[in-house]
């Protein structure tokens, strides 16, 4: 009796796979979708890694004491199966030491998955070598708002010691709120050790070897406390020094050189043994071809072509995949997924001017020593909430970057509606100091929801020009939709006739 059932079942599936009706499946488990195994030798792959160096002048955020240098070998190299970043004490570019930082961005970054890498540490108490994750886009907007995913973090200060580590707008270091926990660890500058985050849209886990170090967990749905539905890329640096360092007694007594060595750097996705479906949709303006298909095998790549319709561009995907994708792009579906193209007309300049993708493309600045003032969306607009108003419109500002062109004509259109009449003013500016305005425009915003409209010309050429909304002088809430800015294309005038 048994075993003739046992006869039926496998005729059964025997049949199902026969005919192609049942998606055959690997083992559940995480299956790897991108490795850097560091074979080869010079420079990181350029097809992965990009040299970051637009931090420099700044500090990066932290003071810190190094010059990030653009593939140069002496600090960032390949040699024998792995790649070893050196931070020297020799001075360049009005720094003490030299160091490099090396990201995946442009590979589109990943959504959920384990990332890992194996590292063998540099010493000393000024080093401050780091494997973490920033997001592609700026969907929820700038740091800490987008969150930082540090997967391993090593301050030479603190021996014996890693850190792993998120930040998001409820849960940073400028707070003092990020959360996180460190682990003590013998040998971490003579042995390699695997540092991993697994990423599922509930948790984060962080890992040093088989340790579990940190467990984040999604407790409440809101990009405040978890932006981690986002794309994040990899980062890998060796800075030295730091606001913390100096605190706790600074650089001295540091040997230079340090190396920071990567054995490899490997992304995996979870295969939960299951077929998942794919919604594809796209906005106004274009369509997308693809191999649709009511549901995938589990990492089954699906190649997606955009296609704009005569007078719209392509902008960017959403979704399953990050912004920097082009309009051909290929996806593995791991999981239920959903992807969406957005296209806009051609004469369009600013993305994002419907607020569907949050706040990506733009710019928000507060003067919080003048001013208080919180930007988030509501009901598909973004809506600014002035809680003090400043001396200055300028304290409270909204900019995306667009050139302009001596002699062309720019109208901007926007949707505005406020709790109280409230002024706003339009400018179009420099993007950089002293931001001298071309063009400005004050509007008083009401209650009903308006469409405003600015035309104006230009008359120089800046390719470093911005558009720039400021509420600094507001009353209480104001919401902006559908912001547009086109360049107008000359009218020619017909004359004559019959
Ligand atoms: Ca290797
Ligand atoms: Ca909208």
């Amino acid at each position: 009796m048994r075993k003739a059932r046992c006869y039926m079942i496998l005729l059964f599936l025997f049949f199902l796979t026969a005919t192609g009706d049942v998606l055959s499946s690997p083992e559940p488990g995480w299956v790897l979708v991108w490795a850097d195994e560091f074979d080869g030798a010079g420079l990181p792959s350029p097809a992965y890694w990009t040299f970051e160096t637009e931090g420099n002048q700044w500090g990066w955020g932290n003071n810190e004491a190094q010059f990030y240098t653009d593939r140069r070998l002496e600090n960032a190299r390949v040699e024998e199966g792995r790649l070893i970043i050196t931070a020297r004490e020799e001075p360049m570019g009005g720094k003490e030491y030299t160091s490099a930082r090396i990201n995946t961005r442009k590979l589109g970054g990943w959504l959920y998955g384990r990332i890992d890498a194996r590292i063998k540490l540099p010493s000393g108490p000024g080093i401050w070598p780091a494997f973490w994750m920033l997001p592609v886009d700026n969907f929820y907007g700038g740091w800490p708002a987008g969150g930082e995913i540090d997967i391993m973090e090593f301050f030479g200060f603190m021996p014996d010691t890693i850190y792993c580590t998120i930040h998001t707008s409820a849960y940073n270091h400028r707070r003092g709120t990020q959360k996180g926990s460190k682990l003590k660890v013998a040998n971490l500058h003579d042995d390699y050790h695997l540092y991993a985050v697994e990423w599922f849209p509930d948790r984060l886990d962080f890992y040093v070897d088989d340790a579990k170090v940190f467990s984040y967990e999604k407790t409440e749905d809101h990009p405040a406390a978890w932006p981690f539905d986002q794309h994040f890329y990899a980062i890998l640096n060796c800075a030295v020094g730091g606001d913390w360092c100096y605190r706790m007694g600074g650089i001295g007594g540091t040997p230079f050189p340090q190396r920071l060595e990567v054995d490899y750097v490997r992304v995996y996705q979870w295969n939960d043994g299951n077929p998942h479906t794919l919604l594809v949709t796209a906005t106004e303006g274009g369509r997308i071809h693809y191999e649709e298909k009511e549901a995938y095998v589990p990492g089954e790549e699906v190649r997606l072509r955009a296609e704009a319709e005569p007078g719209y561009k392509f902008l960017y995907w959403s979704g399953g995949l990050s912004t920097v994708h082009g309009s051909e792009a290929r996806i593995k579906v791991f999981y239920d997924t959903a992807v969406r193209a957005h296209f806009a007309p051609e004469a369009e300049m600013l993305k994002n001017g419907d607020f569907e993708m949050g706040l990506l493309a733009w710019n928000r600045w507060v003067d919080t020593e003048a001013a208080a003032a919180e930007f988030f969306i509501d009901q598909g607009a973004l809506r600014v909430d002035l809680k003090r108003p400043g001396k200055y419109d300028w304290q409270v500002q909204l900019t995306q970057a667009v050139p302009l062109a001596k002699g062309k004509t720019y109208t901007v259109s926007f949707d505005a509606w406020a709790r109280r009449r409230s002024p706003v003013t339009l400018r179009l500016n420099q993007n950089y100091p002293p931001y001298a305005a071309y063009a400005y425009q004050a509007f008083t915003i009401g209650k009903e929801k308006k469409t405003y409209n600015f035309t104006v010309t230009i008359d120089k050429d800046d390719a470093g020009s911005r558009l720039e909304f400021d509420f600094g002088q507001g009353r209480g809430p104001v919401w902006l939709d559908n912001i547009s800015m086109i360049e107008e294309t000359e009218t020619i005038a017909v004359t004559g006739g019959k």
